[in-house]
């Protein structure tokens, strides 16, 4: 039974009387009363740790931004703070419903929550953190640091925590803008490393495809049809009866061949890997794993057995290290098979038959002292996820350290973004589904686990033709972008609605093939800044009172706006940001179902052509699209490397930034600034500038060390590279 804060009537509120600054933005407190030292932390990072130094918070004293302490009649540790009227509360990780969090109430409890609706109190995934937006646009943030169940009540003005456990270090972040307040978070919890190139493409997956034959019957079908499609993914029947590391021969006679077949089509695969291991003699995991102790205890000492899909089976204890290692050793050895990704499912934990289908409270963690130490399962089921993705993430990385791991994760934590990609689980295939994506990846990216997607399609029931293509076209702009479909519903792959709407799917993924040299600079951007690829609407103008709402609609970066229709009678209803929007389709054919897209007046962006796969050619030709601002200029970042592999953070990369100005009738567009050791590719480069009647001007030149164009409506011309005038002018 959750219990609810609305009932606590505790009067007796302390403050901390000597919190601790980090950073200039960020001061940590605690409830002067716990007697037992401060717990360490799972989501923040050891170098953030070991910054902490004693501090003045006058500032934040003066702003109101303190918490007060208390504990309630259950002796729940609450954290209140007391906002501005008029704040705007998002975050608190992935729930569905509003993207505007006050007056709602969330429980950090990760719960197998298939089906899940604006009611389910906890989902997938924990993150005790809250993003609040003031009136004038400033913003803070508070992280209640606990592992432990956590019940975060926001009302009108206030943000009411209530933790089980021990007493949490409670941060307050503090900045001119939510973009700086999600910045002082990274410098806490890190930031999602940069994906693989092939991972920002896009995923076939479905529950299951069950034998070879037909993933080679999937993968060609995408060929065929021109289908652009990176990656298909392996679902739980490809294994003997559901064990983890295991193949089933007769489906699968030979994965490494088929594997190696995939590749010289431009096809990765994703493998499912359960915590669940199969509690049999014979089972060569669960074998390793008892004689090397890992399995989770119950407080008589005998291994915690419950059921999941193999059967009866026991659970590795991610929270220790030694477990972790001897997990990511078995997840390098599978994917010695060649396997590209891997897919943790069932990891909040959960357990058929287990008290609210997961593992009792009182069973017995052997955790790092990094984490805490020995205790229960109530102080690490939060972290049970994360710390898995965690060991596939290592393993992956120890098995193949040039290149970059790519986990997927249904249950994570605070700071998980670090290990893994998610998403939200088991959705349906209804409008009332879709209609929660948008917000789900908007809170989802403002408590850091920015690399995001949803089941496109709906997991569970059948979508129509409409569903599909609208779920298509919102899905493709979405950091992660993987169809997937439960068993026993009509088939969900692109083509299944017939000709209509295979259209609109193909012109959906067509879109963000083109996007994704843009995609992959703000992944880039991401990697150091924190700040998420897609972001909410208001972040174009935080003091913009009408934009705190908006739920269909979007930015990438803050040049690409998203304008969707998550109903079936079409239409968006989120306002626009004022300035300079223009209307922009990348893919030069369109379809009425998908989301309208507008380039920012000042902003250039980076288009590559339509491919079947990230690998099917190079970023050539490189095509600029450009909006002039009111000044006639606009500017706009490529960046630029191998696609995988760690290169990059050593140099070698490119990073450009083009510029632009209109000289009377014409536009100029150079490069204003370079950096990094990667040489210039020569390649095409083709110019298209929005007109403000909605028309295109083009051009095409050579995109080498200088783009030497001009682009008129009627006058096209090179001009001459010694003297390419109007530069900066
Ligand atoms: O492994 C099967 C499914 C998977 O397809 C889905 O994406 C997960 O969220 N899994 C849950 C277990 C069974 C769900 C009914």
């Amino acid at each position: 039974m959750t219990r609810r804060t609305d009932s606590i009537t505790t009067t007796h509120w302390t403050r901390d009387p000597a919190p601790l600054l980090l950073r200039s933005g960020t001061t940590r407190f605690r409830d002067p009363n716990a007697t037992d030292p401060s717990p360490p932390s799972a989501a923040i990072t050891d170098t953030a740790l070991q910054s902490l130094r004693r501090a003045d918070t006058a500032n934040h004293a003066d702003a109101g931004l303190a918490p007060e302490f208390a504990r309630d009649d259950d002796g729940r540790w609450l954290t209140r703070l007391r906002c501005p009227t008029g704040t705007s509360f998002y975050g608190t990780g992935e729930v569905a419903g509003p993207l505007h969090r006050n007056n709602q109430t969330v429980t950090l409890w990760n719960t197998d929550s298939f089906g899940y609706t604006i009611e389910t109190p906890s989902l997938y995934q924990a993150h005790p953190w809250v993003l609040g937006l003031r009136e004038d646009g400033s913003a803070f943030g508070i992280l209640v640091d606990t592992t432990f169940r956590c019940e975060i009540a926001l009302d009108s003005d206030t943000v009411l925590a209530a933790s089980d456990g021990i007493a949490p270090a409670v941060y307050i972040l503090d900045g001119p803008s939510p973009q700086a307040v999600l910045e002082e978070l990274a410098a806490l919890i890190g930031t999602t490393p940069l994906p693989p190139l092939w991972a920002l493409g896009f995923h076939q997956c479905r529950y299951s495809y069950e034998a070879e034959h037909e993933v080679l019957g999937i993968a060609e079908e995408f060929r065929d049809r021109w289908l652009p499609c990176d990656t298909i993914w392996l679902d739980i029947d490809y294994m003997v009866d559901a064990r983890p590391f295991t193949i089933d021969q007769h489906k699968f006679p030979d994965a490494e061949k088929m594997i190696l077949h995939l590749r010289t089509k431009g096809f990765r695969t994703a493998w499912i890997l359960d915590p669940g291991i199969k509690v049999d003699e014979r089972d060569t995991t669960f074998v390793s794993g008892k004689s090397q102790d890992v399995f989770i205890k119950q407080p008589d000492g005998s291994p915690f057995v419950g059921e999941v899909w193999p059967g009866r089976c026991a659970w590795p204890d991610f929270a220790n290290a030694d477990v972790r290692r001897w997990w990511g050793d078995q997840t390098a050895r599978f994917i010695r098979n060649g396997a590209d990704g891997v897919w943790n499912d069932m990891n909040e934990p959960s357990v058929f038959d287990g008290p609210g289908r997961t593992i009792p409270t009182d069973c017995l963690h052997e955790a790092d002292a990094g984490l805490g130490g020995p205790d229960d399962h109530a102080r690490y089921h939060n972290i049970y996820g994360m710390q898995m993705a965690r060991a596939s993430f290592e393993g992956m990385l120890r098995e193949r350290p040039d290149r970059r791991p790519f986990v997927l994760s249904r249950s994570n934590f605070l700071g998980g973004h670090r290990y893994a990609c998610c998403w939200t689980g088991d959705s349906a295939s209804t409008w009332e589904h879709l209609s929660w994506t948008i917000p789900m990846m908007l809170n989802l990216g403002l408590s850091g686990q920015v690399f995001a997607g949803c089941d496109i399609g709906g997991f569970a029931d059948n979508a129509d033709d409409m569903l599909f293509a609208r779920w298509m076209g919102i899905g493709c702009l979405l950091p992660f972008a993987r169809a997937h479909s439960d068993k026993n519903t009509n088939r969900h792959e692109p083509w299944s609605f017939g000709p209509a709407c295979e259209h609109a799917c193909r012109v959906a993924l067509e879109r963000r093939y083109r996007l994704l040299p843009y995609l992959y600079t703000l992944f880039e951007h991401a990697e150091r800044t924190g700040v998420p690829p897609m972001r909410p609407l208001f972040f174009a103008d935080p003091a913009d009172e009408s934009l705190r709402n908006a739920e269909d609609s979007f930015l990438l970066g803050s040049d690409v706006l998203v304008r969707a229709s998550v109903t079936p009678e079409g239409g968006c209803t989120a306002p626009m940001p004022t300035g300079i929007w223009r209307r922009f389709e990348p893919t030069e054919t369109s379809d009425a179902h998908l989301p309208e897209l507008y380039l920012r007046g000042g902003a250039i962006l980076p288009m590559g052509p339509i491919m079947q796969h990230t690998g099917q050619r190079p970023l050539d030709p490189i095509t600029l699209v450009v909006s002039l601002d009111a000044q006639g200029e606009a500017r706009g970042e490529l960046f630029e490397d191998a696609g995988d592999g760690f290169g990059y953070r050593e140099g070698d990369c490119l990073r450009t930034v083009y510029a632009a100005k209109r000289v009377r009738d014409h536009v100029r567009v150079w490069i204003e600034h370079s950096e990094g050791d990667r040489p210039r590719p020569l390649r095409a480069a083709e110019i298209v500038v929005l007109l403000d009647d909605g028309g295109l001007a083009r051009s095409a030149g050579v995109g080498g060390d200088m783009i030497c164009l001009r682009v008129a409506p009627s006058a096209i011309e090179p001009i001459d590279p010694e003297n390419p005038v109007g530069r900066g002018a």
